[in-house]
Order: structure tokens, then C-alpha cells, then sequence
């Protein structure tokens, strides 16, 4: 039995953040796939808000991504993807709840809202909220090429799978990466190096067709539901 057991689902980024930090960590994981679609009758008994992912750890049942993440860094603590310095590990928790609730909210209202209008008023906050990071934050917090410089934080794996989903917002809203967030592109070509990400990577088209009731707005699920409500 492996030391982790992870549920999660193919499509999803959050999912993908807590995949990519076990790989990271060469923790040894059994992964549970979960139909989101079609979720079976115990998954409500492992997952309390019916969201992947969730991990399993001994005794301990671990959910949401980036609370995953900062539990697993704890517990298998060769390889940090913390910094030790309690000001830096401030500002990589201060990056990461941006991702939450700024950035990952945008990127999902974008594709949701079905009037032209509106998405333009969605592509000007995405465009913001990238700038933001450019020169607020990974512009600022090192030379690279990552996040916090030389070694790959936990930080870079929170934002990571949204930047290979960027095909969606390029398909169904011709939303591209602003020419001016150059740390971010020069970031983002680091990050298609690492060994994890390339060994879980999936195709453009593998996303255009996951995305499809986003972008047309009848995805029914509860991730959905909560993003038309914010
Ligand atoms: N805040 C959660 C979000 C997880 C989440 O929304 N996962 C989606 C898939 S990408 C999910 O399982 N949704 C269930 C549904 O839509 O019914 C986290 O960071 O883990």
C-alpha cells in the first residue's frame, strides 16, 4: 500500500497542483480516478464538499489543494517547496490565496459568462491580475527562473496547471498571455522543463474538450456553480 492515496480527476487544476507536489516530492501515491460526472455513491463519505482532491494519509484525510500541499511538504519534509524563512513563506502563502481567490476565480468567469461585454470586462481584470503578478510578484521576488528563484516552491505548483489550460482561454475567448508579462512566459517555459510536469502534461485539445460546458456555460457541476456565484 502506498503512502498517500490521492482522488482525484484528470481535467481538474487543483487536482493537478496536489499530483504535481507528490511527484515533486517522490512520494509514493495510489491514485484514485474519480468520474466527476458521474461520481460513485462513497465518494460524498471521502470527500465532504464532493471535490477531488482529497488525499488520504494514514489516519489522516486531507482536502483541499493547496492545504494538501502545505500538509504534504510537512510531513515528507526532504525537499522542501517551503522556504524556511518565515517573511518568504509569508509571501509564498500570500501568492497562493491570490491564485485562489483572485486569479483561479477570473480565469473561470471568463469562460462562463456568455455576453461580450461582460467577458471584456473579465479579460481586463485576468489582464490585471497577470500584471500584478508580473511586477508585483514574480518580477519582484527573484532573477528566476521560478517564483522564489533558483528552487521550485510551492508557489509555482499552485499556479502551474492554469498556465497549461491557457489553451482554453486562447480557444474559446482568443485570450493570450500579454506580450508584457515576460518573467511569467519565462516562468512558465522553466516549469514545461521539470520532469513532473511533463510526465502528467496533456494536450491542448484534451482541455478545449474538457472546458466545452464552461465555455458555453452548461457545466452543471458544483466548481461551476460556485464560480457563477461569485
Ligand atoms: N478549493 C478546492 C477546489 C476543488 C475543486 O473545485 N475541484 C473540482 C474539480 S476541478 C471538483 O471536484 N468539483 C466537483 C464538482 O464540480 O461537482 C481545492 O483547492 O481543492
Amino acid at each position: 500500500m502506498a503512502d498517500v492515496v490521492i482522488y482525484s480527476s484528470a481535467g481538474c487544476p487543483y487536482a493537478h497542483r496536489t499530483r504535481l507536489t507528490l511527484l515533486e516530492k517522490n512520494v509514493d501515491f495510489t491514485l484514485t480516478e474519480i468520474d466527476l460526472d458521474n461520481k460513485p455513491d462513497w465518494f460524498t463519505k471521502v470527500s465532504p464538499l464532493s471535490k477531488v482532491p482529497v488525499i488520504q494519509h494514514g489516519k489522516n484525510r486531507v482536502w483541499e489543494s493547496t492545504i494538501i500541499n502545505e500538509y504534504l511538504d510537512e510531513v515528507f519534509s526532504d525537499a522542501p517547496l517551503m522556504p524556511t524563512d518565515p517573511g518568504e513563506r509569508a509571501i509564498a502563502r500570500i501568492w497562493i490565496d491570490f491564485g485562489n481567490v483572485k486569479f483561479v476565480p477570473t480565469f473561470y468567469k471568463l469562460l462562463l459568462n456568455q455576453e461580450q461585454e461582460k467577458q471584456k470586462e473579465w479579460v481586463q481584470q485576468l489582464h490585471s491580475h497577470l500584471l500584478f503578478m508580473e511586477q508585483e510578484g514574480i518580477g519582484i521576488s527573484s532573477n528566476g527562473p521560478y517564483w522564489l528563484g533558483e528552487s521550485l516552491s510551492l508557489i509555482d505548483l499552485s499556479f502551474y496547471p492554469w498556465f497549461e489550460r491557457w489553451c482554453v482561454l486562447e480557444h474559446y475567448r482568443a485570450f493570450t498571455l500579454p506580450s508584457t508579462c515576460l518573467r511569467l512566459k519565462q516562468w512558465y517555459s522553466a516549469m514545461l522543463t521539470r520532469e513532473s510536469v511533463q510526465s502528467i502534461k496533456n494536450s491542448p485539445d484534451f482541455y478545449i474538450q474538457q472546458y466545452i460546458k464552461y465555455a458555453n456555460n452548461t457545466a452543471s457541476g458544483i466548481t461551476a456553480q460556485e464560480m457563477r456565484r461569485m
